[in-house]
């Protein structure tokens, strides 16, 4: 930071304070990465301050020459790495695009049918705190109580009951594949559209780690800040034919002016998960997630599902008479930071919850492998169990940084 310190020393010092927190702590949010320097070089970049409403070509401000330039290559990047016909990337974050998705080929009041967040899905799926609900009808599907996987036939069957004009696939504390086919079958019977919600898992998509629903579904959403290790921003992949109508629902219907600088990051975002090195990463977040699986099962704990085929697990505390409140508590106080989450079915109250939800890609970027893996859930073992504890606590806490030192985000 050259200006900042001079021009505004209180957020230098906070932006500093931020950095020493990413190093010294570990982050286990299923939603969070660390992004490469490189992707905040083009998000802090001059391309913040442009007005460039509109698409390349078809501007409503002069001066777009570069902003054209950096739209066409980002875009033509994310079609790439997704094998997609038509990309908007335009949208500021993953709510809006589906809130685009949404008002692009549906009206006020129409149908749609989702997984329910309680069991996994989303706020932007039509929970009832959500805009979404306000707008659209919702119906949600949960999952099999006994398998706590999706039930296709259950969802087929409240499809052809319910009859949406929209049905959504996607999650944000699922550690299961979905079967995009099947969901892909079952929109097609009842004539409705199909949208992938892929925010968590694009990463994994995008290095062919786990299958992807391109090929599937109308829509595909998703952010690049989570397992892709970009920074923020949403992003619309669709077929070709609904290109015109998503186009005019983000610009001019929903946004302005897209944050060209969150575009740059995009751009950078896609190059980087084109090369090999980000296959590779992405192949070991999912082998920690399923050693942090293995882990946690041998230490007593029950894993919702009874494992992961993808980033994160659900870690059911019940078995050691935790609540998820008290365990994130406990956890950040030794510098390990997860979420409380509530797991499917769960008696406790949301902002209780009965379980917390922990994700590998930030140890993962860090460079951590299987060793670590074992150690941290080690680590979180005994402050869970030992949350009165302030000794143990503290043992814990130097066990953390340990861990963090040899590991640096940013060496
Ligand atoms: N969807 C939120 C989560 O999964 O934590 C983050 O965007």
């Amino acid at each position: 930071m050259q200006y900042l310190p001079q021009h505004d020393p209180a957020v230098a010092e906070l932006v500093r304070l931020e950095e020493a927190r990413i190093e010294d702590t570990l982050d286990l949010i299923a939603a969070e990465n660390h992004a490469p320097r490189s992707i905040f070089e083009a998000q802090g970049s001059i391309f913040s301050t442009k007005a460039a409403e509109g698409y390349p070509g078809h501007r409503f401000h002069a001066g777009c020459r570069n902003a054209d330039a950096l739209e066409s290559l980002a875009n033509e990047r994310a079609r790439q790495l997704f094998g997609a016909d038509h990309a908007n990337l335009q949208p500021h974050s993953g709510v809006s695009a589906n809130l685009a998705v949404y008002f692009s080929v549906l009206n006020p009041g129409d149908r749609i049918l989702s997984m329910k967040l309680s069991h996994g899905g989303h706020l932007s799926h039509g929970d009832p705190s959500s805009i979404t609900s306000k707008c659209f009808n919702f119906q949600h599907y949960g999952l099999d109580p006994k398998t706590e996987r999706i039930d296709y036939d259950q969802v087929r069957a409240q499809a052809l009951d319910y009859k949406p004009q929209m049905i959504i696939a996607g999650a944000s504390s699922y550690p299961r594949l979905i079967d995009y086919e099947k969901m892909e079958q079952i929109a097609s019977r009842v004539s409705a559209y199909l949208l992938v919600d892929m925010a968590h898992i694009a990463g994994l998509v995008a290095a062919g780690v786990i299958p992807g629903p391109v090929a599937h579904a109308d829509f595909v959403t998703f952010t690049t800040y989570k397992t892709l290790q970009g920074g923020r921003g949403g992003v619309i992949l669709c077929r070709q034919e609904h290109a015109k109508k998503i186009s005019r629902t983000i610009f001019p219907g929903a946004q302005g002016t897209p944050s060209l600088n969150l575009l740059a990051a995009k751009a950078v975002c896609f190059k980087l998960a084109l090369e090999p090195v980000f296959k590779a990463l992405q192949t070991k977040t999912r082998d920690n997630a399923c050693a942090l699986s293995a882990g946690f099962e041998q230490k007593g704990y029950r894993i919702v599902t009874g494992g992961t085929d993808n980033h994160l697990i659900l870690v059911d505390l019940r078995s050691k008479g935790l609540t998820g409140d008290v365990a994130e508590k406990a956890l950040e106080s030794v510098g390990i930071i997860v979420n409380r989450n509530v797991i499917p079915g769960d008696p406790a109250r949301p902002d209780v919850t009965s379980g917390i939800r922990v994700g590998a890609p930030g140890i993962t970027s860090r460079g951590m492998g299987p060793d670590e893996v074992s150690q941290i859930v080690g680590l979180m073992d005994t402050a869970m169990i030992n949350t009165e504890n302030g000794d143990i606590l503290d043992q814990v806490s130097r066990g953390v940084a340990d861990l963090c030192r040899k590991f640096p985000v940013y060496p």
